[in-house]
């Protein structure tokens, strides 16, 4: 069985994969782990919690020792749209954070780390649609900067020391249980909270933005899969990964489906410049070939299954 640490455990993804890592690999072999942001009560109950901050090598090294860790998921991050607030700060955490974890995991003989990157790599000089894996990476935002330098790092890593990281460029992510903070693709969640509580919501992006997003149970299995794939499958460290691709009014227009009376206005607002560098759509067929990526939500089922979730506990 496998000693899993989630680092950045309160986070929206963080917050879900620790339940689905412990249901699947046992409760006692999954320590979730928190810096700012308190954790769930729920993940509290359910197993070891432990507090970690990614700048500190010593916590690190204390308990990857103590827990006997083999597998490490490195979710702490500074978004897209924080990031351009507070770039240094953005630079320290994603980039500080990522090189100690890599560092500590080297010295501990990790066997496996899953470091998310992000569509944000792509910037305006890379095709828009059906985006390759290989293409031109060009961010312009420091999120987007921290995360090619980071999976520069990953490869490096790889070839250098043998270290098995492994990573997947995640679009916006949308779920129910936790919000996401601070990113250019957090309005495909807030409009759902919005539309069920005021029937109205601000759109801080224009109606035509069109940007790729996964439902939170389709990211849960991409990071497992990935995790479980025989590295002799794997001819690269760095997948490109979607599950729909939809515009602001899309989504708008299939909210009014199920809440016919929702209204929507468009406000945008400096995330607009994020979203129009990034791709319209990704081509995520090598995932697919090479170790059988494949998305069970679209838009239409997405939707549905938020609503349901969601009105029931609002
Ligand atoms: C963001 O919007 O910053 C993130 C991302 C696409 O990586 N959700």
């Amino acid at each position: 069985m496998r000693k899993i640490i989630v680092i950045g455990a309160a986070g929206q993804i963080g917050s879900e994969l620790v339940p689905f890592l412990r249901n699947k690999y046992g409760n006692d072999n999954v320590i979730a782990t928190y810096r700012k942001t308190l954790l769930q009560d729920s993940i509290k109950k359910s197993g070891p919690v432990v507090y970690l901050d990614a700048l500190d090598n010593n916590i690190i090294s204390k308990l990857f020792n103590e827990y006997e860790v083999d597998t490490v998921y490195h979710l702490a991050s500074i978004l897209s749209a924080t990031g351009e607030k507070m770039p240094q700060t953005a630079w320290n955490i994603n980039m500080n954070g990522l090189i100690n974890v890599l560092e500590m995991s080297r010295k501990y003989n990790i066997k496996n780390i899953i470091w998310p990157s992000s569509i944000a790599v792509f910037g305006p000089t890379t095709p828009r649609d059906n985006t390759p894996n290989t293409t031109i990476l060009q961010p312009t935002t420091m999120y987007g900067i921290t995360k090619v330098a980071g999976e520069l790092l990953a490869e490096y890593y790889y070839k250098k020391f043998e270290l098995d990281v492994r990573s997947i460029r995640l679009p916006g992510i949308i779920s129910s249980e936790t919000l996401p903070g601070g990113g250019t693709t957090d309005y495909a969640v807030e409009i759902f909270y919005e539309a069920i509580k005021k029937k109205e919501y601000n759109c801080f992006l224009k109606k035509d933005t069109i940007l790729p997003m996964m439902y939170m149970p389709d990211c849960l299995k991409c990071m497992t899969d990935l995790l479980e794939t025989d590295n002799s499958k794997l001819k690269r460290r760095v997948y490109n990964v979607t599950g729909m691709s939809f515009s602001a009014e899309e989504i708008a227009t299939e909210i009014k489906n199920h809440i016919p009376e929702f209204q929507i206005e468009y406000k945008p607002d400096f995330r607009q410049e994020i979203a129009d560098s990034w791709p319209k759509s990704i081509d995520d067929s090598l995932a697919r070939e090479e170790w059988g990526w494949n998305p069970s939500y679209n838009l239409e089922s997405m939707t549905k299954d938020m609503i349901d979730i969601l009105s029931k506990r609002l």
